[in-house]
């Protein structure tokens, strides 16, 4: 499972406040303490409350690579801050995220390319996000068709068909797996499969017992990458098992350790 840690997120109060008081320490601890716990990327998102997100973001990037080279995941809607920013990010990084309307994903397949980054796009257009299985499919292979058409391989490419919390959307944790079953039958080698697990639990009790369950499921139906709590022990501990019973990896005594990176 290619984990891509979560927690680097100005969603987050002290994230948030080590951003406005561009306090490194905070946020390097978290970067080498993800990157320890088994996540091979590190989401990287301003949040809402940031006066100025581009400087903020640079900022981010520059004092997480003072200490780990591990790819990031540049966390952004805005396409003017996604395209001031990725220039600056050295090492390996990813783009998180595009839609799937055509001309918006062609620009970001064109920026990926010129950078060499790989590319997460969501199976959301101007409709929003699709109420069925059917939608999230189109809308998957529409995202496949544009990182083709713009010379971006497919294992490059993460389609993330947006998973949404179960207490308001009690049916989109079923329309993932199956739009995860389908997308994955694409083409072979498939592009990568991707969630933003803890949306699934937002505002719910029990979140560790939902992200961990729920995680278990994706992997049964071809998910091979999320965005998560790498810090949550269990949670890591669950998703490499699921892969261990998917035939992902060969069982012995010491897989946990074994399937870490490093
Ligand atoms: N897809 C893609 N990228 C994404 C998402 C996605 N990036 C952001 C998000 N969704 C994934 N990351 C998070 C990070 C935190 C939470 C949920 C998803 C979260 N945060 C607490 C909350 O809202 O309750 C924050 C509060 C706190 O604990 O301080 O749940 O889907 N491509």
């Amino acid at each position: 499972m290619y984990i891509i840690a979560e927690r680097i997120n100005g969603m987050f109060k002290d994230v948030k406040e080590a951003i406005r008081g561009r306090n490194a320490k905070v946020i390097q601890d978290l970067a080498l303490r993800q990157q320890a716990a088994g996540a091979y990327a590190l989401d990287v998102n301003v949040g809402p409350a940031v006066a100025d997100a581009q400087s903020a973001l640079l900022w981010l990037v520059e004092t997480i690579r003072a200490v780990t080279d591990i790819p990031l995941a540049i966390d952004t809607a805005k396409w003017d801050v996604m395209k001031a920013v990725i220039p600056h990010v050295p090492g390996k990084k990813i783009l998180n995220s595009t839609k799937a309307d055509m001309d918006v994903a062609t620009e970001y397949v064109g920026l990926a390319v010129e950078h060499g980054a790989a590319l997460i796009g969501l199976t959301i257009d101007a409709d929003g996000v699709p109420g069925n299985v059917e939608k999230r499919v189109e809308l998957g292979a529409q995202l496949a068709a544009a990182a083709m058409d713009g010379g971006l391989a497919l294992t490059d490419l993460f389609i993330d068909p947006i998973i949404l919390p179960v207490n308001v959307s009690p049916k989109s944790p079923g329309h993932c797996l199956q739009a995860i079953s389908q997308l994955r039958a694409l083409s072979d080698p498939p592009p990568h499969l991707l969630l933003g697990l803890s949306n699934v639990s937002q505002r719910c009790s029990n979140r560790h017992l939902i992200n961990r369950t729920y995680l278990a499921m994706c992997i049964a139906h071809g998910l091979d990458s999320a965005i998560l709590d790498s810090l949550d022990t269990e949670l890591v501990d669950s998703a490499i098992t699921a892969e261990l019973l998917n035939d992902k990896m060969i069982y012995c005594d010491s897989y946990l350790q074994a399937a870490r990176p490093g």
